[in-house]
């Protein structure tokens, strides 16, 4: 029987590009997402190899009922990718939507860590497996209106080094990929449907696609059992650092 990854976010960008890429391998993919007609889109390209799940990652208990609950063939899952999560809004924390904060942490942070909490168990009983947490470079250097998105994907950054501390020893890796500037459907999100913002995040640059995120997962899942990447740091080349802002009198 194939082996099996459970992908969160499957519905679009990165986690969409994760699932093509491991159907490809070869592959059976728990996918999911809330989005059922993107789901039902997936079937119908990447057949049975794709196991929809409708899910909501801030639903404790359907996150829980769903690990425990995967049809045979694509149990036990042997790489979980926890990708599902968002930003919302660019804008300083003195004006910023305690709403949006909220539902990035339910997302960013408590999504994660149900799915890994649920997926755990089976990969410890099975004696192997690899988690890979899609943080971002947002959880390593701060900017102007990152204020919670940041902090959240601080906190994947050391949930996955924490896990590492947890899991050694018992055939389990962890990998937490950090993206910079990606195009995928992140910024139409962040600026609630705004269109014409989200391009201009785009404009003029060459951003990383989420084939390239697909292939470093990838990438990372298939080294030699002995190495563990324990994080990988990925910009766009034309991204990079600004100044330390210093303000005068
Ligand atoms: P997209 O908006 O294209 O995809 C986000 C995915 O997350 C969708 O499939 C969406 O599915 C899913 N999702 C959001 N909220 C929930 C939820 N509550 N329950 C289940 N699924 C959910 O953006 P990306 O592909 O870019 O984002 C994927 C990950 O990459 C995110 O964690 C993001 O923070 C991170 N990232 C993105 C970067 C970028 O610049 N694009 C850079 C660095 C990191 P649905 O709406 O159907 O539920
Ligand atoms: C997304 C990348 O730079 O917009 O995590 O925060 S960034």
């Amino acid at each position: 029987m194939p082996p099996t990854a459970f992908v969160t976010g499957a519905t679009s960008g990165f986690g969409e590009a994760i699932t093509r890429r491991f159907v490809t391998e070869g592959w059976n993919v728990v996918a999911a997402g809330r989005r059922r007609e993107r789901l039902d889109a997936l079937c119908i390209d990447l057949g049975r190899a794709v196991h929809p799940l409708v899910l909501d990652v801030r639903d404790r208990d359907a996150v829980l009922a769903a690990a425990a609950d995967l049809p045979p063939e694509f149990a036990p899952v042997k790489v979980l990718v926890a990708n599902a999560g968002l930003a919302l809004g660019l804008g300083p924390a003195d004006r910023a939507d305690l709403d949006d904060w909220e539902t990035m942490v339910d997302t960013n942070i408590k999504g994660v860590m149900y799915t890994v909490r649920a997926l755990l168990p089976q990969m410890v009983a099975a004696g192997g497996g690899h988690v890979v947490t899609i943080g971002s470079v947002a959880g390593s250097y701060p900017y102007p209106g990152g204020n919670v998105y940041g902090a959240t994907k601080a906190f994947v950054a050391q949930l996955a080094l924490n896990l590492r501390a947890d899991l050694v020893g018992k055939g389990i890796r962890v990998t937490d990929i950090e993206p910079g500037l990606a195009e995928t459907e992140f910024s139409v999100v962040r600026f609630k449907g705004d269109a014409a913002a989200a391009a201009r995040v785009y404009e003029g640059t060459q951003p990383i696609l989420p084939d390239d995120i697909a292939e470093s997962v990838w990438w990372a899942v298939t080294r030699p059992a002995h190495i563990n990447i324990n994080r990988i740091e990925i910009m766009a080349s034309c991204q990079a650092f600004g100044p330390f802002q210093v303000v005068r009198s």
